[in-house]
């Protein structure tokens, strides 16, 4: 059986900028190579939407994406057969089989549904957590054992009590959506609570969402991939190094390989090392490492640059103002610059805090972090389901609160 690997398409992504239609336009390349290549089952490892609550917009281009898929036609359509503990549900999708869990972009708490499973019961794909499901196709027999993506403190515990085991008589495919130990550069924020020595054995592979740059790891006994994301979302240094693509797995040869996105966006990300430097030295090299980067480039890239080291003395990088060099050059490449130098005086701390909230995150995952880091400093702490309070919170739900803190009590 030919079985194509995709991630993290994070439709919705960038809504309201210059690459809004980015994340749509690389999840439908991949599709297309899905097809191409004549895939017979499509495996995604979450995070298909980059919100839990995904936009009516973002909701019209998930379609649109399943569309591309009902231009092939099929010989046979399999059944798909889902198991959850005992719970046998089966499945006939209009197109090629589709086999997806979700990731933590999806992730909701147990009071609500999440968008994986209105895509299942609109007839688009089958999801999984802590579940499998089985189909047949020219007489092979394919496993697929998945766990969507959980908040990382929780996940070693979560994947021990689940605890797949792979089925004799057919190949097993495991799916997983959370961070790694050994793929974190030792600088990142994220956290891990799983390493590779914590993966099950027996499966003939084992496929891991979240990370968004792709890699494969042949292990003894463990065969571990990442497909990485459709679309850069995180501008980490190791995504400009790895195209964006999908893995075709060849299960009848265990075989595997790669295939870059015929057109995606180009990603440079360079680092300029400053000692005690004034705000000219430091305009003059940034703008002339903007135009080196930007003079070989295809399209427009997205450039990003990380300005580390020192200033000179008194000197903060709010004092620094580099919003000209970005205008000056927005008509060649998408200008992220990152200033981070070693000073920590009050400003810069603003200046670091603004950027980090506007870039990355949503008002309520700001929120649920700060419900969270506040809680850590009272007796509360454990006590109950945070993310299920916060949401309900979220939702105005106050009364369930009452209830689900007076039963945690009790
Ligand atoms: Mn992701």
């Amino acid at each position: 059986m030919r079985i194509a690997i995709a991630s993290d398409f994070h439709i919705g992504f960038g809504r309201g900028t210059e690459r809004e239609n980015e994340a749509f336009e690389q999840a439908k390349q991949a599709l297309e190579l899905v097809l191409r290549e004549k895939a017979d089952l499509l495996l995604i490892a979450g995070d298909l939407f980059d919100s839990d609550v995904p936009t009516q917009e973002a909701w019209l281009q998930m379609f649109q994406l399943f569309s591309v898929l009902k231009k092939q036609k099929l010989k046979e359509k399999p059944l798909i057969k889902k198991i959850k503990k005992e719970k046998i549900e089966e499945f006939e999708l209009p197109h090629l089989p589709v086999i997806a869990i979700a990731g933590t972009h999806e992730f909701r708490s147990k009071d609500f549904k999440n968008a994986l499973e209105v895509l299942q019961e609109a007839g688009c794909l089958v999801y999984l957590h802590a579940a499998k499901a089985e189909l047949e196709l020219q007489g092979e027999k394919i496993v697929v054992h998945g766990l969507s993506g959980i908040p990382e403190k929780k996940a070693l515990d979560a994947l021990k009590l689940w605890n797949p085991k792979p089925e004799h008589g057919a190949k097993n495919i495991l799916l997983l959506h959370q961070s790694i130990k050994e793929f974190l550069p030792f600088d990142d924020e994220m956290v891990a609570s799983i390493s590779l020595d914590d993966l099950p054995t027996g499966f003939d592979l084992i496929v891991d969402g979240h990370l968004h740059w792709s890699s494969e790891e042949n292990l003894e006994k463990k065969r571990f991939i990442v497909p990485g994301s459709t679309v850069i979302t995180q501008m980490k240094r190791l995504e400009s190094t790895k195209p964006k693509g999908i893995y075709l797995f060849e299960s009848n040869e265990n075989n595997l390989k790669f295939f870059p996105l015929p057109g995606q966006r180009q990603f440079l990300f360079e680092k300029i090392e400053f000692k005690e430097a004034n705000a000219a030295q430091v305009k003059e090299q940034v703008e002339r490492k903007l135009q080196e980067m930007l003079s070989t480039a295809i399209g427009k890239p997205i450039v990003k640059l990380k300005l580390r080291g020192s200033l000179a003395k008194g000197l903060s990088s709010a004092d620094i103002d580099l919003r000209q060099l970005g205008e000056k050059f927005k008509e060649k490449g998408i200008i992220a610059i990152d200033p981070d130098f070693e000073e920590t005086d009050f400003k810069q701390k603003l200046q670091e805090l603004r950027q980090a909230q506007l870039g990355k995150r949503s008002i309520a995952a700001l929120g649920f972090d700060l419900l969270e880091k506040n809680l850590q400093e009272t007796e509360f702490n454990n006590a109950f389901d945070v993310k299920r309070v916060f949401d309900l919170l979220a939702e105005g739900n106050l009364d369930r609160v009452v209830e689900l803190l007076s039963e945690e009590k009790k």
